[in-house]
């Protein structure tokens, strides 16, 4: 009996033949297969395939496993190991995720110059992660619209946001209305939002081009979407496991490079679908896109004033 016992707490305790294996559970707060989810399960693929005998992830899906909002607390409870999701979900226990879309640096450059040192601190002492990976750099937001305004102003127009939109959109006279993505199709569709903020990509895997008539330009900032690892977790594994997954980190975040393409071709996509740009012009268009900097780093700041100025004087803007 004792002996049988010994051999079970062993098998336990070096996990057989699989001795080093860890598997991870991994949860993207975009929808499964869609535009900010696809570069994460390609990630995915390659940890599983480049981390046999080291590190798997077990991917469990997206909100319809998890509510987006929660996705980022879910890490930091260690609910899940592993998650793919933006700042914009998590401002609630880190309001200088708000800031992380004003910082459009490439992230071979935010690796050299401080930049990921210090948001990944911020993770380690405020969501108890690890800033494995930030993917997106280089693809900006819009606002989409179904009325069309006389000048670059939304006063009496009804807008879907997160916090990446709220402030632009109440400098410019609008109503912001959150929702998780989930809920722009109907509310488009019913009426109740005029519009809704999102990136220049994705809204055709959503559907959302039947239920959209304009594109007001220009486009701003830049989105974030990021690969979160449990601190407990990421200090648990061996020099190894990390280095799968931090090769990983590197090749998804060099797949940054496909963005310039899909964005044009998404563009071209918006048009075709009936998708009509409007826009005031250069002179107008840069007074938004300095109001958008503006408006936002004065609410970032205001909210977490010991850290997002040093997060500015990274982003240098
Ligand atoms: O609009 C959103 O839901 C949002 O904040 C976001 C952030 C990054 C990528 C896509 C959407």
């Amino acid at each position: 009996m004792k002996r049988i016992l010994l051999a079970a707490l062993f098998a336990l305790s070096t996990g057989g033949a699989n001795a080093q294996e860890v598997t991870l559970r991994a949860v993207t707060s975009f929808a499964e297969k869609t535009q900010f989810s696809k570069n994460f399960e390609r990630f995915i693929d390659r940890v599983n395939e480049t981390g046999k005998g080291q590190v798997q992830i077990n991917y469990i899906g997206g909100p319809r496993a998890m509510p987006p909002f929660e996705v980022g607390n879910a890490v930091r409870t260690k609910v899940v190991d592993i998650a793919n999701v933006t700042g914009a979900f998590y401002t609630n226990l880190m309001p200088e995720a708000d800031g992380f879309k004003l910082i459009g640096k490439p992230m071979s450059e935010q690796r050299k110059n401080g930049t990921w040192a210090y948001v990944n601190e911020l993770h380690n002492k405020k969501l108890n992660s690890y800033y494995l990976a930030r993917q997106f750099h280089n693809v900006p937001f819009h606002i989409y619209l179904n009325k069309k305004p006389e000048k670059l102003d939304l006063t009496g127009l009804k807008i879907r946001v997160t916090p990446v939109y709220k402030d632009i959109v109440e400098a410019l006279g609008g109503t912001a209305i959150t929702t998780a993505p989930g809920e722009v199709y109907t509310a488009l569709e019913r009426g109740v939002v005029d519009g809704y903020g999102w990136p220049v990509t994705g809204i055709f895997d959503l559907g959302w081009e039947k239920v959209t008539k304009f594109r007001l330009e220009p486009a701003f900032y830049s989105v974030e979407v990021n690969v979160l690892v449990n601190q407990d977790v990421w200090n648990g594994l061996s020099a190894a496991q990390k280095k799968v997954l931090s090769d990983a980190a590197l090749w998804l975040e060099a797949l940054d490079k496909e963005n310039d393409a899909l964005i044009k071709s998404e563009r071209d996509r918006q048009t075709a679908a009936g998708i009509q740009p409007i826009d005031f012009g250069p002179a107008e268009g840069k007074k938004f896109l300095d109001k958008a900097n503006d408006v936002a780093w004065q609410s970032v700041i205001k909210r977490a004033p010991d850290t997002a100025p040093k997060l500015r004087q990274l982003a240098g803007n």
